[in-house]
């Protein structure tokens, strides 16, 4: 059995926990500029109907007495370790899948703890009682049902789908509710006549492929509850990410580039913590008309370095043509492996020499910024001219 984690209104919680005086209060988390989006609302704010990624003005307008807070993200990446070293006294089998979301694979626990729902209500209480923080956890026989179930009873819920039931769930489980199911795709299978994901078995494999490609056997297979993906803690699929909404949009490359090292140096500093090293960078663009594109570059030797990352994001961005303003620039790393694996060292390139060396600079700014804070140590491109 696998149990799905995600703590309620995250961002929000947390800052309710570290001043008490917002708790019970309608406070919204996003950025303070005005073309900014929500990050997340508390519950309280989301009875006037506010929601993650609606612009700020927006929430303003529905809920004019809220508390308005932009997000730290330190905290919340040290409140997830936590939780996460937490959840890893419970299982070896922790695949963390976003800051506030984790999957647990409880199936060797049993002798240990008892039985599914006597686990998921232990980790529940763990992480109340340690963090003062309260989730929603699913319990199902896969990963699939697993993040469905955690999001039925939100907040503070417990859903178990046992596997005799599974099949029966899945019979009327809207599809719009599986993941990857995003508005196009939801066209095409409403044009089908598929409403839930029962509905799916009545198509053959051939006409699903034709009309969903991959995903098409992908989704006929969950129609019939097989999903077999593993809880990997170190899962090659994770990535970490940042980005930033720029105060206007812009095609200014020096300006893009100074984005950019602040992303690779935290997407740097996250790699470290997680003792990992990616081979894969991909840099985002969001157009002032909201088209977005993706480009990536992939390593032969994977890299945790700040400065390295950032050569790469450079000579993605310098390999773009563009032709509209920038909204929104992102960085991601992905194709993750442990940092303790052995790297193919070449002999000729300084390039990779060099990348060694600036890891000692890394972890001397690592150091230092643990202690005092991130903004008492920056780079020199990075202050301002
Ligand atoms: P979610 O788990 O999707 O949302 P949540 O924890 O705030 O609320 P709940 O799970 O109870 O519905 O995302 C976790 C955090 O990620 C969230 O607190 C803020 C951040 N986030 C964004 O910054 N932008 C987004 O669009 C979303 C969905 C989340
Ligand atoms: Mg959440």
């Amino acid at each position: 059995m696998i149990i799905h984690i995600d703590m309620d209104a995250f961002y929000a919680s947390v800052e309710q926990l570290d001043n008490p005086d917002l708790k019970g209060k309608c406070l919204i988390i996003g950025g303070t500029s005005y073309r900014s989006v929500v990050s997340t609302a508390s519950y309280e704010a989301r009875k006037y109907g506010v929601h993650s990624a609606m612009p700020i003005y927006q929430a303003k307008q529905r809920c004019p007495q809220a508390i308005f807070l932009p997000p730290r993200m330190e905290r919340y990446k040290e409140i997830s370790n936590q939780i996460m070293f937490l959840l890893n006294g419970f299982s070896p089998l922790v695949e963390p899948v976003s800051i506030d979301e984790a999957y647990v694979d409880i199936t060797g626990c049993s002798k240990l703890f008892g039985g599914p729902e006597k686990i998921a209500v232990e980790i529940k209480k763990k992480i109340k009682a340690c963090l003062q923080l309260s989730c929603s956890v699913g319990i199902a026989p896969n990963k699939f049902l697993a993040k469905i179930a955690s999001d039925l009873n939100k907040p503070d819920g417990l859903t178990l789908i046992m596997p005799h039931i599974a099949l029966e769930f899945i019979e009327s489980l809207p599809i719009q509710k599986v993941p990857g199911v995003g508005q196009e795709r939801n066209r095409i299978l409403a044009r089908m006549g598929i409403r839930t994901l029962g509905d799916v078995k009545n198509y053959p494999l051939d006409m699903l492929f034709k009309k969903l490609g991959k995903y098409g056997k992908r989704l006929l297979e969950l129609s019939y509850c097989i999903d077999n993906s593993p809880v990997s803690p170190l899962s090659p699929n994770k990535s970490i990410s940042s980005e930033h909404t720029l105060f206007e949009d812009t095609s200014d490359v020096r300006l893009l580039n100074r984005y950019l090292l602040i992303q690779a140096e935290e997407i740097g500093r996250d790699l470290r913590r997680l003792n990992m090293r990616a081979k894969t960078i991909t840099l985002k663009i969001k157009h002032a008309d909201f088209e977005q594109v993706t480009r990536s570059l992939t390593v032969d030797c994977p890299t945790k370095s700040t400065v390295t990352i950032y050569k790469l994001a450079q000579k993605i961005l310098s390999r773009y043509k563009i032709i509209k303003k920038i909204r929104l620039v992102g960085l991601a790393a992905s194709n993750l492996v442990s940092a303790d694996l052995p790297v193919q060292m070449d002999l000729f390139k300084t390039e990779q020499r060099q990348g060694r060396k600036w890891e000692k600079v890394d972890r001397a700014i690592d150091v230092i910024t643990r202690k005092y804070g991130k903004d008492i140590i920056k780079r020199a491109s990075l202050t301002e001219d």
